[in-house]
């Protein structure tokens, strides 16, 4: 996969070159190229924003500076923009695998008020473009978002994670525990500080760790995002699951 990233702050992605990016990195399966935006502003300031009109606090990003830098960055190729905004639509675990599935990726970083309109509408009539958020609370840019987004569509990639059944049973992965989110983990000791493994998973009776593991999932569910727990479909319950 190809993915570019043009921003006023090339240094945040620093961390792109590490861990999990970094070794698919290496291994030829993602190819990042970060550009500094910049280089498209040609006053000697170098100049990427402005006052927006209508008035309103903070500054707004130029068009033309973005216009050179993505037809630059583009070519005749046809990638699949992003454009990170606290109001974009939500970045979810179906977003990331089908962006995944894409053979290259530009990601346009906003920083101060955004970027203006006019540069999504020109592009999104030739390209797929998307405005995305990954939650809702409000970053000075969309770098960390960039960041965010890139890792959780990296480890899907074909030969990035080490176990490739490690990505099927994440929380809001597809599958049996479909819309549960993962419960709890142990290692060795079986005691730590006085803390005891609960003893189910440690009886080597697989039906019965299934069962303990659907449970702790459904109850962390509970818990943690009773909005997910009530959205759950009442088929995919069984008589045990309806007593949490
Ligand atoms: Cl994608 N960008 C910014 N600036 N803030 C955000 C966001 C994105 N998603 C949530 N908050």
């Amino acid at each position: 996969m190809r993915l570019d990233i043009i921003s006023i702050f090339p240094e945040y992605f620093a961390p792109l070159d590490v861990s999990l990016m970094g070794k698919a990195r290496e291994r030829g399966i993602l190819d990042v190229r970060v550009h500094q935006l910049r280089e498209w502003a040609h006053d000697v300031h170098r100049t990427v924003d402005d006052t927006p009109y209508g008035g309103g606090p903070g500054m707004v990003m130029k068009p033309e500076v973005w216009g050179e830098a993505l037809d630059t960055v583009i070519g005749d190729g046809s990638p699949r923009m992003i454009v990170p905004t606290p109001s974009g639509r939500p970045f979810t675990q179906e977003l990331a695998q089908e962006l995944a599935a894409e053979p290259w990726l530009l990601f346009a970083c906003g920083r101060y008020e955004g970027i203006d309109s006019r540069v999504m509408a020109e592009y999104g009539a030739r390209l797929r473009v998307d405005e995305v958020s990954i939650g809702d609370y409000v970053l000075a840019g969309g770098e960390v978002a960039v960041l965010v987004m890139a890792e959780a569509i990296g480890r899907l990639l074909p030969g990035v994670l080490g176990n490739a059944h490690s990505a099927v049973d994440d929380s809001f992965a597809p599958g049996a525990m479909r819309n549960l989110l993962e419960g709890p983990v142990y290692t060795k000791p079986p005691v730590w500080r006085g803390h005891e493994v609960p003893a189910v998973l440690l009886s080597g009776h697989h039906g019965k760790v299934a069962r303990w593991r659907r449970d702790q999932a459904l109850r962390r569910t509970l818990a943690n995002r009773p909005e997910l727990a009530a959205a759950l479909d009442p088929e995919t319950l069984d008589k045990h699951d309806r007593r949490l």
